[in-house]
């Protein structure tokens, strides 16, 4: 499916910077998703897409909330709906990593907690990026921010592991990098009938400081250095959905990039045993 077909639910020219990983996103899961949907986006990049004032750039319903209740505005939309007999709607939360992974949290917990039959999808530029760039609890460490100037201490919070926890039906990682995975997962999330999550990795060519031209590749190097895993969580069984075997050095995908220039070798040589560790474990995990 082409993310910029005739026909498609989003507009073309958009304000969003050269090469967004996010616009790649946004555009894919509307499509697959289709007409009966309604959206909720809070402020960040992806508000190009809710617009301004009487503007909007999708061919669905939807607003602009604000920048922690996502997931609480859903779950009213989704009662509204239900009470009014219509269940073939579906209502999509779509957010950054800061709202989602920090200040949206309590609002997305809750909503899962309940069991509100919502799709959220979080995509994570690793970073307030709408705002100038600031890190977020998705941010990797290491990583060069306008509020981590040093690089960033201590790790990010697995959100699939923490979404996961709360029991709900369908939860899983998706990237910009693999497309067609991502449409099958919005897909599976639209149809698992109760709370769905899905987590997108979306490059940021400006806060992450790499070509506008990079972003697909900078996405698939993510996934083939093992930096972000493409994993599903069906009914509580954990599953990797890419199994990578032409690996590649954490320093192929990070070298790339401006925001982690600074790094030592033997800050490189870390990450790169944390990322092996960590998909080991997953492997098991996923074996069952
Ligand atoms: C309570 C609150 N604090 C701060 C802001 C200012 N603000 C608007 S967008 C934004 C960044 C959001 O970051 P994220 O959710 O990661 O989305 P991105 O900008 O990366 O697309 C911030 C901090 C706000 N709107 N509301
Ligand atoms: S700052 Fe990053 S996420 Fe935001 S619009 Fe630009 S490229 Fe996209």
């Amino acid at each position: 499916m082409s993310v910029t077909a005739v026909g498609s639910l989003v507009a073309h020219g958009v304000g969003t910077c050269p090469g967004c990983g996010l616009e790649i996103a946004f555009r894919s899961v509307v499509n697959a998703l289709g007409r009966r949907t309604i959206v909720v986006i809070p402020p960040g990049c992806a508000a190009v897409f809710s617009g301004y004032g009487r503007q909007t750039a999708v061919r669905i319903p939807g607003f602009q909330g604000n920048l922690g209740s996502t997931a609480a505005y859903a779950s009213g939309i989704r009662a509204g709906l239900d009470a009014q007999g219509k269940h073939d709607v579906t209502v999509l939360g779509f957010a950054g990593d800061g709202a989602t992974v920090d200040i949206g949290w309590q609002a997305l917990s809750g909503a899962l907690e309940r069991g509100d039959r919502i799709m959220y999808v979080c995509y994570d530029n690793e970073g307030y990026m709408n705002t100038g760039g600031q890190a977020s609890g998705s941010t990797t460490s290491g990583a060069v921010t306008t509020t981590t100037p040093g690089g960033k201490m201590g790790g990010g919070k697995d959100m699939l592991r923490l979404v996961a926890a709360h029991g709900i039906p369908y939860a899983a990682t998706a990237s910009v990098g693999y497309v067609d995975d991502l449409v099958l997962k919005a897909n599976r999330a639209r149809d698992c009938g109760g709370p769905a999550y899905l987590h997108v990795h979306t490059p940021c060519p400006t806060g992450w400081g790499f070509g506008p031209d990079l972003t697909v590749e900078m996405a698939r190097l993510a996934v083939r250095s093992l930096s972000f895993n493409l994993v599903e969580v069906d009914r509580g069984r954990w599953r990797l959905t890419f199994r990578v075997r032409d690996r590649v050095p954490v320093s192929e995908y990070i070298c790339r990039q401006r925001r982690f220039r600074h790094l030592p070798d033997e800050e490189v040589e870390r990450m790169q045993a944390g990322v092996t560790a960590a998909y080991a474990a997953l492997e098991k995990m996923c074996a069952g």
